[in-house]
């Protein structure tokens, strides 16, 4: 193994742990300079170490496509990361806060695909690939200390991917400038537009093709891309049902608490 395939591997397994015993790491851009392509290369070695353990790839999500949540941050990049079936929590189900360490949640729009989504193809061929959309909450949880990163760490950190939760699947509509709201126990905790997410969460489609086309993934029927937070990601609070609306589309909810397995 040579010096950088040594120095990847080393960092998704100290992602990955700090993952699984919910502790947070220093960020590695302390030390060293993560520069784009080995951090996609850290993102990847660490999938592989999920997926060793049984989870299976479920698709992608974009990050940073809105303006709230580069600001927020402070990255003004999108960034792919990947999904696995172990992340995802059912509709109205609990998710364990318990596990995570600093979680977040923001609302999304989420796409279903049913064909492949071919990079450079046409926005009616990738549209034409999907076959529902749904609105979804993503629980972000940075695996870095104080929830702090730049560019290349938080692409290591698989975009700081952790559970998501996507709507009753419904068929594929317009989207442009729908209200979005997030809700804690009923309680209004921001709001925004789908036109926060690349002007149209539509153009996020051309985006993830592109972005997997470059990193060699792809992305085809089954696979669920989540477009991006139309507002900045809110702390996930320690019990209370969130919810997701995406007017004209049905909301979404999750239950957080703790000590429950995820999906239950
Ligand atoms: C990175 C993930 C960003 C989004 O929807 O913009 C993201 C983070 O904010 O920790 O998922
Ligand atoms: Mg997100």
């Amino acid at each position: 193994m040579t010096a950088r395939a040594q120095q990847i591997e080393t960092l998704a397994q100290v992602l990955d742990d700090a993952a699984r015993q919910a502790r947070p790491v220093p960020q590695p851009s302390g030390s060293m300079t993560l520069d784009l392509a080995s951090a996609y290369a850290v993102q990847a070695a660490l999938l592989a170490r999920r997926h060793a353990r049984g989870e299976t790839p479920a698709g992608v999500k974009l990050g940073f496509t809105s303006r709230a949540k580069a600001e927020q941050m402070g990255v003004h990049e999108v960034i792919l990361g990947r999904l696995t079936d172990a992340m995802q929590v059912a509709d109205g189900g609990v998710l364990d806060r318990s596990a995570l360490i600093h979680p977040r949640v923001e609302p999304e729009v989420a796409f279903l695909l049913g064909a492949e989504l071919v990079p450079g193809a046409e926005p009616d061929a990738l549209a034409a690939a999907v076959a529902s959309v749904a609105s979804a909450l993503e629980v972000i949880d940075s695996r870095y200390t104080d929830f702090r990163f730049r560019l290349g760490d938080v692409v290591a950190d698989n975009t700081s991917a952790a559970a998501y939760v996507i709507g009753p699947w419904q068929d594929p509509c317009d989207l442009v400038d729908r209200d979005v709201r997030l809700e804690v126990d009923g309680e209004l905790v921001d709001t925004g537009s789908t036109t926060a997410i690349l002007g149209d969460p539509w153009n996020a489609l051309a985006e993830a093709a592109r972005m997997a086309g470059r990193l060699g993934l792809r992305l085809g029927a089954g696979d669920v891309l989540l477009a991006g937070a139309a507002t900045a990601a809110a702390p996930l609070p320690g019990s209370g049902l969130v919810t997701g609306v995406v007017h004209g589309l049905a909301q979404v909810t999750v239950r957080v608490g703790s000590g429950r397995p995820r999906g239950a």
